[in-house]
């Protein structure tokens, strides 16, 4: 190859520029299922380095999508609930704390330790009671003009059974906002479940939806919650130390470096095979120093020429 002028090219280096592609905000969450065993405080530090923290589950939607992300042989695969140690009153909808309240005269007192749901008693007024007793109950939906709609069911269940009930033919559990909503429920039934209940869990990304879809009986304890296999995605808490796999959310972080080189050549690089052989050898180049996981490709300008004489 003679070493024409036209091939000879002379490009500025300059600076090197780092650009953060950041999260965008986007209507479906990301969810990325990482087939690697860590515990759950590894697999948090992991998906706040590389995308935004571990998954969050607001709804059942939600719920759905992240099973749907689960690799087949999956069995436990942390999300981003752990124990915060301070019990809250929240509502089973995931709409979160109770603002609203209408407890009873001293309640609720937790008698024995062990009251962890609230009915509506006769009166309007709330009482914290075991969740395993059982009692009518009240879902509620969303009619057409927006209101609420409330739908008493008087054949007794626990307050899980409740909600499991609601969900699967309604919203939810009925949710009391106002005093005008609850004296709507009250006049519709004597003592039933509302979807009020007490926990101290939160979520890694500080979300502060009171969603919940914890497995059905069982007795299981520990301060972090995965979901278990690709079936169910019923969620379960465990020692944080276990290693379990595990699902991150929010976009992969990707850092995006532009360099300009100076080159000289003796053959046209505007020869696309040229151009892509210069492309591996770079690639091979920066392996060999230790560089991993990156990906090179040329950045053309306006008028689609990669090099500039
Ligand atoms: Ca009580």
């Amino acid at each position: 190859m003679s070493h024409s002028t036209g091939s000879f090219l002379m490009l500025l280096m300059t600076t090197t520029r780092m650009a953060l592609v950041s999260t965008g905000s986007s209507k479906t969450v990301q969810y990325h299922f990482i087939n690697e065993s860590l515990t759950w405080y590894e697999a948090q530090s992991f998906c706040r380095l590389k995308y935004t923290d571990l998954a969050t589950i607001n709804n059942m939607d939600e719920e759905n999508q992240l099973v749907s992300t689960l690799d087949s042989h999956a069995t436990a695969t942390w999300i981003g609930l752990y124990n915060g140690q301070n019990d809250r009153w929240l509502w089973s909808d995931g709409s979160g704390r109770a603002d609203f309240t209408k407890w009873s005269l001293d309640q609720p007192d937790n008698y024995n330790g062990i009251e962890s749901c609230a009915e509506i008693q006769d009166d309007g007024r709330w009482n914290d009671i075991p969740c395993d007793l059982t009692r009518a109950y009240v879902c509620y939906e969303i009619q057409r003009d927006g209101s609420k709609k409330y739908v008493v069911y008087t054949q007794g269940q626990t307050w899980q059974s409740s909600q499991d009930l609601c969900r699967q033919k309604h919203i939810d559990l009925a949710c009391v906002l106002t005093d005008k909503e609850n004296a709507a429920i009250a006049a519709v039934t004597n003592k039933a479940w509302i979807g009020l209940f007490k926990d101290a869990w939160v979520w890694s990304d500080g979300t502060k939806t009171s969603f919940r879809y914890w497995k059905r009986g069982g007795s299981y304890s520990g301060n972090c919650v995965y979901v278990e296999g690709s079936q169910t995605g019923r969620w379960i808490p465990a020692d944080c130390n276990k290693k379990a796999t595990f699902i991150c959310q929010g976009d992969a972080k990707l850092k995006k470096m532009v360099i300009r080189m100076k080159m000289q050549s003796d053959v046209g690089l505007t020869d696309s095979a040229a151009s892509s052989l210069f492309l591996q050898k770079l690639e091979t180049i920066l392996r060999d120093q230790g560089v991993a996981d990156f990906k090179l490709s040329w950045q053309s300008d306006k008028n689609g020429s990669v090099f500039q004489r």
